[in-house]
């Protein structure tokens, strides 16, 4: 198969800010299309998302340099180019650029390219994507959602330090039931928030942003909007936080400063604060707890909490083969987030999957807070039998896009695709800590 045209241009993310969208055809027609995300609480080890920095235009957000380089350099050196699986283009995307935080080219120009030609690949093969990227097996787990129902940190300009509090419905009996669950719990915690008069708008990835006395308090409204749902906590739901602690280390001290509250704390205090949260409330995971170079305080924090609590790294691994090694060899923790932009092809997201998957590591992938309607993440997650996916709240169009490719995929249950049949389980793992 031989690609026949690339083509990019700009479009806005979900937070209105310029971002890129890629067609890539083959020479059958087939052809894919993938738009690319972007975070804010950015890792400092992430391949770099190319920005123009031209003030007078977008205010400096623009991406245009990143466009001309797909429409020139990449399409320029992939046209005609033969290409059987991603691995190959990607293995030329790297060329062509050949940074190590694909400085060159940008992140954000490799990986919409990278995308477009896994899809165009699947179309191509006559396949449905989450096949075509993991063809080996028949068989497919859909992802326990992880739902963002109050947003904080750098996620939402409210008075909560947390970046993310998330409900997790692992006591459903499929993927539909999980979502229909979600978005009750989330309808509940509306209504509680609208009585207390606390009801403004949401954050960036769906969840409420009210402002509230303490983030403990946030906790205590999602376990009483879990239960006045008619869900009890700690069986039917979890919850999960990504505290996003990067931002909130004093460079060169020990010391972490909540940026709202103000609140300090050692690194050991602030374990020790976990440590009382897990206890209190039904916590599954906490996603980069500490900074993302504190990797004495990991060790710690891991060794302590490893059996009572999935420890995410996010900033910490970002999505990256060699961090994750060492924090498998160094024991920082027992989880890791996957997301493709941080590290910038389709092929080594799944290299750093597969290591995750040999080391018996919780993998989770998820989207970025500036997001689109892109949903190649959903497809991802089931190629890779991910055990959770992290996509928002169960509301904004850029996070239900994913949760409905989900509900799709859940529908093709035992159906023929070019003659191979497709079956599902669905990957409740009430069991794992409860
Ligand atoms: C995170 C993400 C997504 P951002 O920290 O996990 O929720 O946020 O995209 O801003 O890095
Ligand atoms: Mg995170």
């Amino acid at each position: 198969m031989k690609i026949k045209d690339i083509h990019a241009i700009q479009i806005l993310s979900s937070r209105g800010y310029p971002t890129i969208r890629t067609k890539v055809i083959l020479d059958d027609d087939s052809f894919g299309i993938a738009d690319v995300p972007s975070g804010a609480s950015k890792g400092k080890n992430e391949a770099l998302e190319l920005i123009d920095k031209d003030e007078n235009v977008y205010r400096g957000l623009s991406v245009y340099k990143a466009i001309n380089n797909i429409n020139k350099v990449i399409c320029k050196s992939l046209k005609g180019m033969d290409i059987s699986t991603s691995l190959v283009a990607d293995l030329k995307l790297n060329s062509l650029d050949s940074t190590e935080q694909k400085s060159k080219l940008g992140a954000n120009a490799i990986l919409s390219t990278s995308i477009a030609i896994a899809k165009a690949l699947a179309k191509s093969n006559k396949m449905e994507l989450f096949q075509s990227l993991d063809e080996i097996k028949n068989i497919y787990s859909l992802p326990v959602p992880m739902l963002n129902i109050i947003n904080g940190g750098m996620h939402a300009s409210n008075n909560i330090d947390i970046q993310e509090f998330m409900i997790l419905p692992v006591g459903a009996d499929s993927f539909s039931d999980a979502i229909r669950m979600a978005s009750e719990i989330y309808m509940s915690l509306k209504g509680k928030l609208s009585s207390k008069n606390l009801l403004g708008g949401v954050g960036d990835e769906g969840g409420f942003a009210p402002n509230l006395g303490s983030d403990e308090e946030a906790l205590d409204l999602i376990m009483d909007s879990i239960k006045d749902a008619g869900y009890i906590p700690g069986k039917d739901v979890l919850i999960s936080l990504d505290v996003a602690a990067s931002s909130w280390k004093v460079e060169n001290e020990d010391l972490y400063v909540f940026p709202k509250s103000k609140k300090q704390f050692t690194t050991d205090e602030l374990i020790r604060f976990y440590e009382q949260l897990i206890y209190k409330y039904p916590i599954f995971s906490i996603e980069d707890g500490l900074d993302e170079t504190d990797y004495s305080g990991w060790i710690k924090f891991n060794q302590l909490l490893k059996d009572k609590l999935v420890l995410i790294g996010d900033d910490l691994y970002v999505t990256n083969y060699n961090l994750l090694k060492r924090g498998i060899d160094e024991n920082w923790s027992n989880g890791i987030l996957i997301k493709p932009n941080q590290i910038g092809t389709v092929t080594e997201t799944i290299t750093t999957i597969n290591l995750a998957k040999e080391n018996n590591f919780i993998y989770i992938v998820s989207h970025r807070s500036g997001d689109t309607s892109d949903s190649f993440i959903s497809d991802l997650a089931v190629a890779k039998n991910a055990l959770l996916i992290k996509a928002g709240a169960p509301c904004r169009s850029e996070r239900v896009e994913k949760y409905n490719r989900l509900l799709e995929i859940e529908d093709m249950y035992e159906t023929e695709y070019n003659g191979k049949k497709i079956s599902k389980i669905f990957s409740s793992f009430s069991s794992y800590r409860f």
